[in-house]
């Protein structure tokens, strides 16, 4: 069982965007972000977390990996320890290696992941009862098996489930808000996948929101899908609206720019 509460955060690493984030990965091309509107959605990201109550490391940009201010993609991190992943697209193969020492300084305990499969960490939902890997083009099942071996090292239940088909990671469409609910995407939701759960569906339209971030107190929300921020509002939660449409146009949202943990004691 976890320590903590699984929205609980007192830490947090963030990598600063590079200026080759403009050619970030995307399945669609909706226009280039520009270098300076990423650093602006960055700055306001980390701010969040810090007034949530949580401490950021920020790391210095990486020029030859476009990607790699998504650091939730490489790598997961527990209050246990943190595993190094095999992140699914070639591009972004690389930054397990970049993370790697920041982690063995911040972790007594790091596992890697087994090859040959990959699994990206946006794939990975955390939940009381179990972390599910969603199987998608970036998270094979032998890499989702892989996983579920290394979780068992820190006494945690990994499950296989399934990603919509066209959508990039697992949690592209879904987020825990608290240890009962999720806010999930009508088309994932309809799998069956949160059995058990109080499921609140994003509004038709708003799939793209369904990336939000509970941390500690507060749900932070994409300032493009005011629904889905006024439907969590309604529902009781601390809702801080943020900026993420640069972002959005490389195929991320909220989750994806930051990895995040309770420390059982401060570092
Ligand atoms: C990619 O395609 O890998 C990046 N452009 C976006 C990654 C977003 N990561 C995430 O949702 N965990």
């Amino acid at each position: 069982m976890a320590a903590f509460p699984v929205f609980a955060f007192d830490n947090a690493i963030v990598r600063l965007p590079a200026s080759s984030v403009v050619n970030g990965l995307r399945a669609e091309d909706r226009g280039a972000p520009t270098h300076e509107g990423i650093g602006a959605e960055h700055r306001a990201y980390v701010e969040a977390l810090e007034l949530a109550g949580v401490a950021v490391e920020v790391l210095p940009a990486l020029d030859a990996f476009p990607d790699s201010i998504f650091v939730e993609d490489p790598a997961l991190v527990f209050p246990e320890g943190a595993i190094l992943l095999r992140p699914g697209a070639p591009s972004r193969f690389g930054e397990t290696a970049a993370i790697e020492p920041v982690l063995r300084r911040r972790f007594e305990r790091v596992l890697s992941l087994p090859g040959p499969g990959f699994a990206d960490g946006g794939d990975v939902l955390v939940t009381p009862g179990a972390v599910m890997i969603g199987l998608s083009d970036r998270t094979s099942r032998e890499g989702a098996e892989a996983l579920i071996g290394r979780l068992a090292e820190f006494g945690r239940k990994g499950v296989v489930v399934a990603t919509p088909p066209g959508v990039l990671h697992f949690k592209s469409d879904c987020s825990l808000l608290d240890d009962a609910t999720v806010l999930s995407t009508a088309r994932l939701a309809a799998s069956g996948v949160f059995e058990g759960m109080r499921v609140l569906h994003t509004p038709e339209g708003e799939e793209a929101g369904a990336n939000v971030l509970r941390v500690n107190e507060r749900v932070l929300v994409g300032e493009d899908y005011p629904r889905t921020a006024a439907l969590l509002e309604a529902e009781g939660y601390s809702v801080v609206r943020l900026p993420t449409s640069q972002i959005a146009r490389i195929d991320a949202g909220l989750s994806c720019m930051s990895l995040r943990w309770h420390a059982r004691s401060a570092p």
